[in-house]
């Protein structure tokens, strides 16, 4: 945890440089670019330079954030900045290529997160894991600041408590999220853009993966399971990847009834992988430790070598396992 009133010591460090690195975590997502483009903008309001660079280049579907088309990839950048804000991580290691290529030796480098666990790493620190995203600590921060919150700034900012909080809906959606929710709205974030794009947008392959998957849809464990399984030939016949069919196992989730949601996909030959959401009632991390994945209670996932039939039904003997006690299956 950092300290409760650190936004002084962040004055001194934005007063003292004049030209910024700003970066996230490998594999962005809405809150970790939403979070870099919105404090890029509000240092560029106060006459700074800030450039945000990221271990890869952007995915397609958080391009619509204002700014996005000036994000660069650690590759193409050819300095090394004195001073760096690092959003969103837990470590200096989670920024991918970032950390090794793009800061002096002996850089200062700020953090704002709200990753239980995050590493000590960094002077000044603003991290705060009570809070639903690095964008609500972000957006305390510019205040403390007195910077305007321009509209850019805020439609980023708004778009990173949306994707976090899963569009309002997870636990962690809390009064003050939807408080600094409000106040982005009033600074001109345009909610329905940023629910349309984040939430309401997908590409012809990722629609085709989607119904082939939804057509698939099992159930075991006495309707406890929702399974849905995704094969190469599937793939194929979508013209889609494994990256089209993100978020397809909230749909198996989204089953009366189900306890947990699977989705397995046959990646390549004799490579699968599957995703689990639990209810809370299952420990799917168990699950899928079993098999070598990992992840969180509520959230895991695994990659295997294997035969398609043979992995789904080993997981389904797991699944039911767990549901209802029993001797644990062989592994392999
Ligand atoms: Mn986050």
């Amino acid at each position: 945890m950092s300290d409760p009133m650190p936004f002084d010591a962040f004055q001194t460090f934005v007063a003292r440089h004049r030209e910024f690195l700003v970066s996230s975590h490998v594999d962005p997502d809405g809150d970790a670019l939403g979070s870099c483009l919105g404090l890029a903008h509000a240092l560029r309001r106060i006459g700074k330079t800030a450039d945000v660079v990221l271990d890869q280049l952007l995915p397609a579907a958080l391009r619509f954030l204002p700014g996005a088309e000036s994000v660069r990839s650690a590759a193409e950048v050819s300095r090394r900045y004195e001073a760096a804000f690092i959003l969103d991580c837990a470590s200096l290691e989670r920024t991918g290529a970032v950390a090794g290529r793009c800061l002096a030796p002996g850089a200062e480098v700020a953090v704002i997160d709200h990753h239980w666990g995050n590493e000590s790493f960094g002077d000044p620190r603003l991290v705060n894991p009570e809070a639903s995203a690095t964008a609500e600590l972000v957006y305390e921060l510019i205040e403390s600041l007195d910077i305007p919150i321009s509209e850019e700034t805020a439609e980023c900012l708004y778009a990173g408590i949306l994707s976090d909080t899963g569009g309002f809906r997870y636990a962690n959606t809390s009064p003050r999220s939807l408080r600094i929710a409000a106040r982005l709205v009033e600074r001109g974030a345009r909610a329905a853009r940023v629910a349309e794009a984040l939430y309401a947008t997908r590409t012809a392959p990722s629609l085709r993966i989607l119904g082939l998957a939804l057509a698939s849809l099992e159930t075991r464990s006495g309707g406890a399971v929702g399974a849905m399984t995704i094969s190469r030939e599937m793939f194929a016949r979508a013209g889609a990847t494994p990256e089209d069919a993100d978020g397809i196992v909230q749909y198996a989730k989204s089953l009366a009834g189900a306890r947990v949601g699977v989705l397995i996909q046959e990646v390549g030959a004799q490579d699968i992988r599957a995703s689990l959401r639990s209810d809370g009632t299952v420990d799917v991390n168990e699950v899928a430790s079993r098999f070598g994945g990992g992840g969180h209670r509520n959230a895991a996932g695994l990659r295997v070598r294997g035969d398609l039939e043979e992995v789904r039904a080993k997981l389904f003997a797991a699944l039911d396992q767990a549901m209802n006690g029993g001797p644990p299956p062989s592994r392999g």
